[in-house]
């Protein structure tokens, strides 16, 4: 091996050791630059006699040229090593799950408040709001329970520690119907010259939905539960309407018309005479089974004069539905405590 070969062979060698393009560059210089060592080498052909100068020369140029090409070779595999390197590093997996925005959804029993508010809302009720903590008055005395009622004790409503105008505990409303109470007084006062006057005034049609309080925690009950009540009032509002009503929602809110509805007698301060109302499936999951739904009555004398207006004028029923159990019927839930455990394992179905 002659020196030439020997100078290719190291040059080609540094070259491929060289880990960067900088440190070829200099392993270049080495070799190609204004002093490196194939430089020299040209340089002394200027002493060799004229004979030698031609084969020396060419067998220069060619080690040149074969030190040039094992540069370019050792060039191109660092540039394509960095740029594997770069786009390894800047490697997106295509195939990932998008990061997803976490999609809440409405409670079941929002859902059917909802939906009796919309079923409500075509028969022209308005949709009463109010109070959770309320006074004696609105939520006993106004609705006729009598002084001693049950209904009124500690073991049956849950009282605040704080007193009203009239001395007594502030109560958590034990069912919605205070709502339609203040809906009501508040219609009568809007409507009071009128009335004053022995004019008609426009009927009263109202929906109350919303939490409820009572001492009462089972299987089967919770001490906070859902009511949706109803109350209609006009000159000739009749049982008659009530049962049409009823079915109306019956029929939209459980989307069948294969079902019957029985009013049963039966008893609440606040209506005289009262009705629980049973319904039962022609077909479906809950087929031939009476359920007992709602409790409604012709509102009492009473509560109207409490109202504010005049019972020989107006007359109407009034309706309370247990919106926890509606929802349970509508969606085929069978356990309470589903309601309201808040599990999301439960309530994601809903979404
Ligand atoms: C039940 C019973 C009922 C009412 C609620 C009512 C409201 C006013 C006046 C008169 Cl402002 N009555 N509400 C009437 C009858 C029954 O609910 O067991 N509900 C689940």
């Amino acid at each position: 091996m002659n020196d030439l070969e020997q100078l290719s062979l190291s040059a080609q060698a540094e070259f491929d050791a060289a880990p960067t393009p900088a440190e070829l560059e200099n392993a270049k210089a080495r070799y190609l630059g204004k002093s490196g060592r194939l430089t020299e080498l040209l340089k002394a052909l200027g002493a060799l006699p004229v004979e030698q100068k031609k084969t020396r020369g060419a067998e220069i140029n060619l080690a040149k040229s074969r030190i040039e090409a094992a540069l370019q070779t050792r060039r191109d595999s660092l540039a394509a090593a960095e740029l594997d390197a770069q786009l390894q590093a800047e490697a997106l997996d295509v195939t990932l799950p998008g990061r997803q925005r976490g999609g809440g959804g409405l409670h079941p029993v929002s859902r059917t408040i909802e939906r009796i508010e919309a079923i409500f809302g075509s028969m022209g009720f308005d949709v009463a709001e109010g109070p959770e903590i309320e006074t004696d008055w609105m939520s006993f005395t106004a609705l006729n329970n009598p002084e001693n009622h049950p209904a009124r004790s500690m073991q049956d409503t849950f009282y605040v520690d704080v007193k009203d105008a009239q001395g007594r505990w502030l109560n958590l409303r034990p069912h919605t119907s205070p709502m339609q109470v203040r809906y009501a007084r508040a219609h009568a006062a809007r409507h009071a010259s009128r009335l004053a006057e022995g004019q008609p005034m426009p009927e009263v049609r109202v929906i109350a939905p919303g939490r409820a309080y009572r001492v009462d925690s089972d299987a089967t009950h919770s001490p906070m539960f859902h009511q949706i009540e109803g109350l209609w009032l006009g000159a000739n509002v009749s049982f008659k309407d009530l049962k049409v009503v009823f079915a109306s929602l019956v029929r939209e809110f459980f989307e069948t018309d294969d079902f019957d509805v029985r009013f049963r007698p039966s008893f609440f301060p606040f209506t005289e005479p009262s009705a629980e109302i049973d319904i039962r499936f022609g077909s479906g999951p809950l087929a031939g089974r009476w359920l007992e739904v709602a409790g409604s009555g012709q509102v009492h004398p009473t509560v109207v004069r409490n109202f504010g207006l005049d019972p020989e004028a107006q007359i109407g029923f009034a309706f309370g539905i247990g919106a926890d159990r509606f929802a349970m019927l509508r969606y085929g839930i069978d356990d309470l405590r589903l309601i309201f455990d808040g599990d999301l394992r439960f309530l994601a179905q809903f979404n």
